[in-house]
């Protein structure tokens, strides 16, 4: 076996978990514990990156930081028929690319925010009165491309649907899916997948 996924339990990594059960590629998962009070993860994650941070996926020897480059990685190594990522030339390509980079840009910061001020007690302040802003600013449009699109990239579910994922299972425990009915509807399509399921069951 040569494909290894560092994973952290309660993580964005669970994202990788399902895109490599959609590939169905062999791999094996190495499960790292968050550390119960800091909730960091354990100093062994950085012997294999220096952030010390999940996902990492290790292939062939080398070892691959960040989300959206493993995706990546992953699509242009383990998938040459583009089940899951469009063609370079398709009208899906630009949509797509932009919603990879969102899973971890403008879509997920201020879900991200929203957390740590909360748990700074800051959500009542000026930042977090901002951060609200944005949070909402970003499901709406969120929920304005899911009532046109089936799926993220366009008509077909691709990788796209499985990073931005983590994010709306986020946005929903916050709240946010309150009134979203597009959003939600896409939620319940994409959690029915084997894929995901299987994914639930590695233990997320
Ligand atoms: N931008 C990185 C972020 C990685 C990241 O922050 N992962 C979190 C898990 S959600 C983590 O490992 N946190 C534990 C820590 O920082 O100790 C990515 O997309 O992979």
């Amino acid at each position: 076996m040569t494909l290894k996924l560092h994973h952290l339990n309660a993580s964005r990594s669970q994202r990788i978990v399902w895109l490599l059960l959609e590939l169905g590629v062999p791999h094996e998962i190495i499960h790292h514990k968050r550390n119960e009070t800091t909730r960091l993860a354990p100093p062994d994650l950085m012997k294999i990156h220096p952030l010390g941070k999940s996902p990492l996926l290790e292939h062939d020897g080398v070892v691959i930081a960040e989300t959206g480059a493993i995706a990546q990685y992953l699509l242009a190594k383990f998938d040459p028929a583009h089940r899951l990522h469009p063609e370079t030339d398709s009208p899906d390509f630009p949509r797509y690319l932009e919603w990879i980079h969102s899973a971890e840009g403008a879509a997920f910061l201020p879900s991200l925010l929203t957390l740590y001020l909360g748990l700074a007690g800051a959500m009542d302040g000026p930042v977090g009165h901002r951060t609200e802003q944005e949070r909402e600013k970003a499901a709406n449009h969120i929920e304005v491309h899911l009532s046109q699109n089936a799926y993220f990239a366009g008509s077909q579910f691709t990788a796209a649907d499985c990073l931005m994922g983590f994010q709306i299972v986020t946005a929903k425990a916050q709240g946010a899916l309150a009134n979203r009915p597009a959003t939600s509807a896409w939620l319940d399509k994409v959690t029915a997948r084997d894929a995901y399921k299987a994914m639930l069951a590695v233990g997320v």
